[in-house]
């Protein structure tokens, strides 16, 4: 069941797709204090574990810290970081009493998890405006679908978007685009996309192409294309001010952008140097900024990711305009004047700084809401105004999109990457334990950075990061500018990259089918074994393993020089290795503890008893998969309802869709 509570004046976010009527009274669970800004309190039981937050540091059980939903450009996600690039404000505590709450407040909101005190939750932020929710039912999982429901349907990407996709920051010109290409086929390592970062622009300007390095951008499409590549491109949030641009001419002429308080233009530096933001909280912005998308979809782009929307500000106008002042005076004054670490201090802070964020406003239907109090929904209006625009655009065709900053609400809009992480193998762990978290708030394609964005990787982690990664969603490679070059023909031993990639490729229909389920019925892609196994007091708290879709878990090795893991089946399960040349290894192993030996060229699996997984033989791109007759590996015995449809138009009721196969 699920009640609405609403609190003084909330902002309408559209993050809920159900009307609802609002209850009397308070929420049966914990404290609810609204004299001074909102604060909802519990005393959780000592054995509770608490789910959700999405995209959010540490654990599947977010016990033990504070988190704040705050999006933020921060690329150093270490274990201390409060804020990452979302805010996905969904819990349910599991235990002594099992609920769920959604906190549908735009801004800034904290969750100290048991950090302030052990046993205490306390949710609370600065203002009483919130629609709040509160959901009971039978066990986590159920609340995780009844939430699911009044969300409405997660985004549903094209199927080449499953295949494997390359992406680094550096590729300028088209021969870097056809180095990468030629380097995989030459390779043989399938590959579907090329992503194109921030250098295809003109002087990063948003809808336009480099005018010495892209000439002919659609023959060049095109020219991948019939390597069965497709680019996808970057989207900047800022938009550049240089007259005669047109995107700025335009929003200038119609008001399109977020303004001062005063009525001007506000000024952001990003990539382009100053920019202004499109004021995607505007409706007539929003399809205006949309609409621009079709530059690139009339030459053929398919995809998209949409990066800098948090937004991610340098410095502003004022902001700079304040350290001016200091370093005038720190010149004339010296350290009497403005204290070294003062002015450190200063400079240190001006990025995606709330100084920033209140010096800003949107127009949401004729009323100036400020950006402070909104902060949390500009990437998930950024990625719907290209959403909107897609259903206008092209009705009948999937667009590949995914963004870095997200609102619950966006998830029916797009995907999400998870931003800059870094070469380190304790990232691959988060990824992981990030997974099913964004699959309770609505993202189901998402995937990490493979191999890391930041610092400098090696070929076993690549290798084992790519091993997880053939199972989540969106599986691509990206890499920092600067950084050690990472696509996987760049290492030494590029047979082990073939056999892990491939073995994705073999994959897809299974991977495939088990998403579109989680997708058409708001279920989940990834869960925690506990969704599974409630009644395991081991597999509850589990935190290095997934169940995938209905019939395998997965236990990548994360640690480096490993030669394999410690795993915990909760039943019987087949151990299933993919190895080379699509060799395939099957052993059952009974229920308990066990070591895995994983070499870095395979891909571990587990299928659970009495099921069954079809696989398919790999092939160069998706589009050259054969899906008629898998092969099943798993339980003899044992069938599987296969959902295939031909992955570009959206024709997901019809009941052709299914099959079922038998082992
Ligand atoms: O300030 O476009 O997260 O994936 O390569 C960095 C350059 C801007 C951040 C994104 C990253 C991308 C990078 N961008």
């Amino acid at each position: 069941m699920i009640q609405k509570y609403v609190y003084g004046n909330p902002f309408s976010t559209d993050a809920v797709t159900v009307q609802m009527e609002a209850a009397e009274g308070a929420p049966q669970f914990g404290q609810l204090c609204t004299d001074e800004g909102f604060c909802f309190t519990y005393e959780m039981g000592k054995e509770d574990i608490v789910y959700g937050l999405g995209e959010a540091n540490r654990g599947i059980n977010k016990r033990g810290f504070r988190y704040v939903s705050d999006c933020a450009d921060d690329p150093n996600h270490t274990e201390d970081k409060n804020s990452l690039y979302a805010a996905h404000n969904f819990i349910i505590v599991a235990g002594k009493e099992t609920f769920g709450m959604f906190f549908d407040y735009p801004s800034v909101i904290t969750f100290d998890i048991g950090y302030t005190n052990l046993d205490k939750l306390k949710v609370s932020c600065a203002h009483a405006d919130m629609n709040l929710y509160v959901i009971t039912g039978e066990t986590p999982y159920d609340i995780v679908k009844q939430f699911r429901k009044i969300i409405g349907r997660s985004f549903i990407p094209p199927k080449f978007a499953f295949g494997f996709g390359q992406s680094r920051w550096g590729y300028v010109t088209k021969d870097d685009f056809r180095t990468v290409a030629q380097k995989y086929h030459e390779s043989r390592i399938p590959l579907d996309m090329i992503y194109m970062d921030i250098d295809y622009m003109q002087d990063y300007k948003d809808f336009t192409l480099n005018e010495e390095n892209f000439q002919e951008f659609p023959a060049f499409v095109q020219e991948m294309k019939d390597q069965h590549i497709r680019l996808i491109p970057i989207i900047d949030a800022g938009v550049k001010v240089e007259e005669g641009y047109d995107i700025y001419e335009e929003g200038v002429a119609n008001n399109y952008f977020c303004k001062r308080a005063d009525g001007t233009d506000f000024v952001a530096a990003v990539w382009p140097g100053d920019t202004h933001f499109p004021d995607v909280l505007n409706k007539d912005a929003r399809k205006w900024f949309g609409d621009h998308y079709s530059f690139l979809i009339d030459q053929g782009i398919e995809g998209f990711w949409n990066d800098m929307n948090e937004p991610a500000i340098f410095y502003s106008t004022e902001g700079m305009t304040e350290i001016k002042e200091m370093l005038k005076k720190f010149s004339e004054e010296g350290e009497k004047g403005v204290p070294m670490f003062h002015l450190m201090g200063k400079i240190m802070s001006m990025s995606n700084s709330h100084e920033d964020y209140k010096r800003f406003y949107h127009n949401v239907d004729g009323k100036m809401v400020c950006h402070e109090d909104v902060h949390n929904l500009f990437g998930y209006n950024m990625t719907r105004a290209a959403g909107e625009a897609f259903e206008r655009l092209v009705p009948d065709k999937r667009i590949l999109m995914f963004s870095r900053s997200s609102y619950v609400g966006m998830h029916r809009y797009g995907g999400i990457w998870t931003g800059d992480n870094k070469s380190w193998w304790s990232h691959l762990l988060l990824n992981l334990k990030m997974m099913p978290s964004l699959n309770m708030c609505g993202f189901l394609y998402t995937g990490a950075d493979l191999g890391g964005f930041g610092a400098d990787t090696t070929e076993d982690l690549v290798l084992r990061w790519l091993a997880l990664g053939v199972f989540t969603p969106l599986m691509r490679n990206h890499a920092a500018r600067g950084t050690r070059e990472q696509e996987c023909y760049q290492f030494d031993h590029i047979e082990d990259f073939r056999s892990v990639v491939e073995t994705r490729y073999r994959l897809i229909p299974y991977l495939y089918s088990e998403f579109m389920k989680a997708a058409l019925n708001n279920d989940l892609y990834f869960k925690p074994l506990s969704f599974v196994y409630p009644e395991d007091e081991i597999a509850v708290r589990v935190e290095d393993q997934l169940m995938l879709g209905d019939e395998i878990m997965i236990a990548p090795v994360y640690t480096q020089n490993a030669k394999g893991r410690y795993v915990y089946l909760p039943e019987e399960m087949m151990f299933v290795k993919f190895g080379r040349d699509g060799e395939i290894t099957e052993k059952v192993l009974e229920k308990g503890l066990h070591y895995v030996e994983v070499a870095l060229h395979e891909v571990p699996m587990f299928i659970r008893k009495g099921k069954c997984v079809p696989v398919v033989a790999s092939a160069e791109c998706v589009d050259d998969l054969d899906s008629t007759a898998p092969e099943l590996i798993g339980y003899a015995g044992s069938e599987y309802t296969m959902y295939e449809d031909d992955g570009v138009h959206k024709d997901y009721e019809n009941p052709k869709n299914y099959r079922v196969l038998r082992k």
